[in-house]
């Protein structure tokens, strides 16, 4: 009824000269739309803050945040992550991959069980640009990692629901980070062993573990030599029961492959364990290997300059990534590149002559 009244403005400021204390009756209306807005604007202090506190929901909307697409986000995303950097890089950085089925989220869940009763945070991440079309798969980590969802001193997030692997992977870097500042101290990232994922998520771990069937035999030939070259340890999972036997057959075979292979480090030869993810077992002697393995490449040097590197690589991957969305939404290409590009399709112009003009029109 009131509020009417104080609706149009004109209303307001024809109150305020009639009456002398005008201003302050025109205050509750005029001024309430505008502090809420503001008010949610939550500074990069405060969120800072909240997350180095473990604040659990701030760090899931820092997150959000850090994956938004939005210009405005990304850029208050970069402040935060810069923000927080003097409290990252604690945690131990460990990579997962394996064929879809081989049991990653099953073992995930139960070392990440293990880990948070003797003392540890967890944080679970997944790096699968492919989740959207295959559907399911987000969820499917979801329930499969049943122990570690109800844990509060484990925190799961999936990668984004789409976007390119260097996209995917630029987040999920910053993600880690994130976590890293709210105080988790094993941070495991999954990622299904096909493509080009694993070689993005071996760049941005410090131990990377490659989970492997039982039943060697077949899988060994169809096995991608660049899986075993950036490997850490080798894990045959399912190692249970009826496939105790196969499974030891397997683990020979890898050593003998992972022996034949130039080292990817002086001081460390990856080591091949036998594990079951579902009935837990060999996990705490995997997790040592891990362990083992930090010591060693600390005390070489080692560990520390494989950050460097990767710090560095991560700069230019996410340089390539900003420069192709400039270039994609460049005025002066705009017009252009949709025609170029379905002249290359149907071969009336050749991809150079297309890159030449493209580059012509941008001047580089
Ligand atoms: N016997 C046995 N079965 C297992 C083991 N680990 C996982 N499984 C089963 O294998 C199936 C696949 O397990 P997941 O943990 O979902 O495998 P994943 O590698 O995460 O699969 P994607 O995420 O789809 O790539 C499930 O039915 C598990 O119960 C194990 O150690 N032993
Ligand atoms: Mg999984």
């Amino acid at each position: 009824m009131t509020s009417s009244t104080f609706s149009a403005p004109t209303a307001g400021l024809a109150h305020v000269s009639v009456d002398a204390a005008g201003d302050v009756s025109t205050t509750p209306p005029t001024v309430a739309a505008t502090p809420v807005a503001a008010a949610r604007d939550v500074s990069i202090e405060d969120l800072a803050a909240k997350i180095r506190a473990g604040d659990r929901s701030t760090l899931a909307r820092a997150i959000t945040l850090v994956e938004s697409k939005k210009p405005d986000h990304q850029a208050k995303a970069r402040a935060l992550v810069q923000a927080l950097l003097p409290h990252t890089g604690r945690a131990h950085r460990v990579g997962i991959t394996g064929v879809p089925g081989v049991g990653k989220s099953t073992t995930i869940d139960q070392l990440g069980a293990n880990l948070t009763a003797a003392g540890h945070k967890v944080a679970v991440l997944a790096v699968d640009p492919s989740s959207t079309r295959t559907g399911g798969s987000i969820l499917g980590d979801k329930t499969r990692m049943a122990k570690l969802a109800v844990d509060r001193n484990a925190f799961i997030r999936p990668s984004p629901s789409s976007g390119t692997l260097g996209g995917v992977a630029a987040k999920t870097r910053e993600t880690m980070l994130l976590c890293e500042a709210a105080g988790f101290d094993v941070i495991l990232v999954e990622t299904v062993g096909v493509g080009q994922s694993e070689t993005t998520v071996a760049g941005m771990v410090d131990f990377f573990l490659v989970l492997m069937l039982p039943g060697a035999g077949d899988e060994l030939q169809g096995i991608k030599k660049g899986v075993l070259e950036i490997a850490d340890m080798i894990a045959v999972n399912k190692s249970d029961g009826d496939n105790a036997v196969r499974a030891r057959a397997a683990a020979s075979e890898y050593r003998a492959a992972l022996n034949i292979m130039a080292a990817k480090s002086a001081t460390w030869t990856p080591p091949v364990v036998l594990i079951s993810g579902l009935a837990d077992q060999g996990l705490d002697a995997m997790w040592e290997q891990v362990e083992i393995h930090r010591g060693k490449l600390t005390a070489s040097g080692e560990y520390a300059e494989r950050r460097r590197v990767q710090q560095v690589e991560w700069m230019w991957s996410m340089l390539e990534e900003r420069l192709m969305q400039a270039l994609r939404h460049d005025p002066r290409v705009a017009g252009r590149l949709g025609t170029l590009e379905s002249g290359v399709r149907d071969g009336t112009v050749s991809a150079s002559l297309a890159v030449d003009e493209i580059a012509g029109l941008l001047g580089i």
